[in-house]
C-alpha cells in the first residue's frame, strides 16, 4: 500500500465465514439475527472521529467473503445502521463521497478479497458520515459504522 495523504482511518471488515451460516439447526451463534441468513458481519473504523479535510481510509478484509466500504453522509437524527434497505438488501448510495472496493488497490472495484486491503482518499467537510458495506444483505448483517468529521 502506498503512503496515503491526510488523516488515516483504519477500517476492518469481517464476517464469521460461510461455515457459520449453514449450521444444521439454522441458528447463528450469539443469537444474532444476521439478516437474510448472512450471519454476523462487522465493520469497524479507528479512530471514529477525524478533523475535516483529507482523509484516507485503509480497509483490511479480515473475513472470508468479499466486502467493500462506501462513505455516505449520515442525515441529522439518524444513527448508523438505521438506513432503510431495499428488496435487494442494499441501501441507497445517493450522495456517496467515496468507495474502497478494489483488492490491493485504490477506489472502486469489484470487492475486496478475503485477506486483501483496499484504500481511498476523500476530502470530507465537517459532519457525520456512515461507512457501509453495500453488498446484498451485508448492511443488515451489521456492516456499518459512524465516522464523525470535526472542524
Ligand atoms: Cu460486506
Amino acid at each position: 500500500m502506498p503512503a496515503l495523504k491526510g488523516h488515516a482511518v483504519e477500517v476492518t471488515v469481517g464476517d464469521m465465514g460461510p461455515g457459520m451460516v449453514s449450521r444444521p439447526n439454522g441458528r447463528v451463534p450469539n443469537g444474532g439475527s444476521g439478516g437474510h441468513g448472512m450471519g454476523v458481519m462487522s465493520l469497524r473504523a479507528t479512530p471514529s472521529s477525524v478533523p475535516a479535510g483529507v482523509v484516507s481510509l485503509q480497509v483490511a478484509n479480515a473475513g472470508a467473503l468479499l466486502h467493500e466500504v462506501v462513505v455516505l453522509p449520515l442525515p441529522t437524527g439518524q444513527a448508523a445502521g438505521e438506513r432503510p434497505t431495499g428488496g435487494d438488501g442494499r441501501v441507497e448510495e445517493g450522495g456517496t463521497l467515496g468507495e474502497a472496493s478494489r483488492s490491493c488497490g485504490e477506489g472502486a472495484g469489484e470487492g475486496i478479497a478475503p485477506g486483501a486491503m483496499a484504500w481511498t482518499t476523500v476530502s470530507l467537510p465537517p459532519g457525520r458520515y456512515e461507512l457501509v458495506c453495500n453488498f446484498p444483505g451485508h448492511y443488515l448483517a451489521g456492516m456499518h459504522a459512524e465516522l464523525d468529521v470535526t472542524r
